[in-house]
């Protein structure tokens, strides 16, 4: 068998995701047979040695202090973002255009002009073979793909409720220091981007519907932090009596969102079958909550869906299995808990024999291998930046919901 031709990356960023991506980067050949062989050829970050270190610890050939460098050079293939959201739109667009293929965390961008622009500037690339996905990585969790193909074959009938829940903790503390992910000017948001963007993807990818309308509720709990703490992690504490700054996002965030729903079978025909105009069927309603002061909830990432025919539960914080209630096979049985492992399940049998369970880093692996094996097969990899631009008119108009008060009912 020839040996597969290198696919040559170069990482920006090397915080919390880039050490989730460098995993990835090295672990998906070596449990997935690829088309490409990932290479780890350079990490970029403005401190050399911060990011020296970065590139001795998580094992990449060489580093730059300006991410420009990578867009320059001719033995980088892909450029793997993993900075703030305020960058993401200038990497990714001169990235593109320098004919690199792109992998940007989420969410996109931090407005939808942004995201409108790096759509096109993919567009145009993928009309050149030069590729682009957006890390909404919770799609690769075995237990979420196994829920996208049970609704796709229909086990759960034609859905009613979507409920989606991401509930953290690490901001509980009001001494937890000030960190970029909440200053709006290089977050974009606060919980609801950070997480809350994770929801909308999940929901919209499984339930293959598009949300087309919100009603949103935000809040700030911590209004000031204490500055010059850990400014990176997600760690760190500074004291009662340090210096304080302006926290400018949101802490929580609660909407309700209608989603689009589809043709029914008659409507193919225009018909409802009496000859009337067909309507199509409605989509399910959904109720959303993203937030970091969940005491106690470290990474429960959640998504329950009701249809008429079944329902199915995921919890982040317990991966390995899916809560699914079958009304037509056991009625009686209530919900039975799928341990997400066997061979057949999506992803699991490259990994371990049934039962010995996988961890929140193989989400990244997955996103890794599908995204290679799309590029080696000249296919669009998804999500693409235009599902990531849906997300972010989702967010959007969550935020526009929020300010405009008008349809707050007062008790
Ligand atoms: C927030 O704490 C966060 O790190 C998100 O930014 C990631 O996207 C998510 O995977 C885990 O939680």
């Amino acid at each position: 068998m020839t040996e597969p031709k290198p696919l040559r990356v170069g990482m920006v960023g090397y915080a919390f995701m880039g050490a989730a991506h460098s995993h990835a980067w090295r672990t998906a050949p070596r449990f997935f047979d690829l088309t490409l062989a990932p290479e780890l050829t350079a990490v970029a970050g403005r401190n050399e040695q911060g990011v020296r270190a970065a590139a001795a610890k998580f094992g990449w050939g060489s580093v730059e202090t300006d991410w420009r460098r990578l867009i320059e050079r001719d033995d980088i293939d892909l450029v793997d973002i993993c900075t703030p959201g305020n960058t993401h739109a200038e990497i990714a667009i001169a990235a593109l255009e320098a004919g690199k293929h792109v992998l940007c965390e989420k969410p996109l961008a931090n407005s939808v002009e942004e995201a409108e622009l790096m759509t096109a500037a993919a567009e145009a690339a993928a009309a050149r073979g030069v590729f682009s996905m957006c890390g909404f990585s919770y799609r690769r969790t075995p237990a979420l793909a196994l829920a996208k193909r049970m609704v796709e074959d229909g086990r759960l009938g034609e859905l009613r409720h979507v409920r989606a829940q991401y509930l953290q903790d690490w901001l509980s503390d009001a001494n937890a220091p000030m960190t970029w992910r909440l200053d709006k000017s290089k977050s974009g948001s606060g919980s609801l981007g950070d997480i809350g963007a994770h929801s909308i993807d999940a929901a919209q990818w499984i339930t293959g519907r598009n949300i087309t309308g919100v009603s949103a509720l935000l809040e700030t709990f911590v209004k000031e932090r204490p500055v010059g703490g850990d400014l990176v992690g997600l760690g760190g504490r500074g004291g009662a009596d340090s210096p304080r700054g302006p926290v400018t996002v949101d802490d929580a965030a609660l909407f309700t969102a209608r989603f689009e729903g589809t043709p029914d079978a008659g409507a193919a025909a225009g018909t409802d079958g009496n000859g009337a105009a067909a309507q199509p069927a409605p989509g399910p309603i959904g109720i959303f909550e993203a937030t970091r002061f969940a005491l106690g909830r470290k990474n429960a990432m959640r998504l329950e869906l009701n249809g008429t025919k079944g329902s199915l539960a995921f919890d982040f914080e317990d991966m390995n299995s899916l809560q699914v209630y079958d009304s037509a096979q056991e009625p009686d049985a209530g919900f039975r808990k799928i341990m997400v492992t066997e061979p057949s399940h999506p992803y699991t049998g490259n990994w371990w024999p049934t039962g010995h369970g996988l961890g929140y880093e193989h989400g990244f692996t997955h996103q890794v291998v599908d995204l290679v094996t799309a590029i080696g097969a000249g296919e669009r990899p998804s999500p693409s930046f235009a599902d990531a631009l849906q997300v972010q008119k989702v967010l959007a108009a969550v935020e526009a919901s929020a300010d405009n008060a008008s349809h707050w009912q007062k008790v």
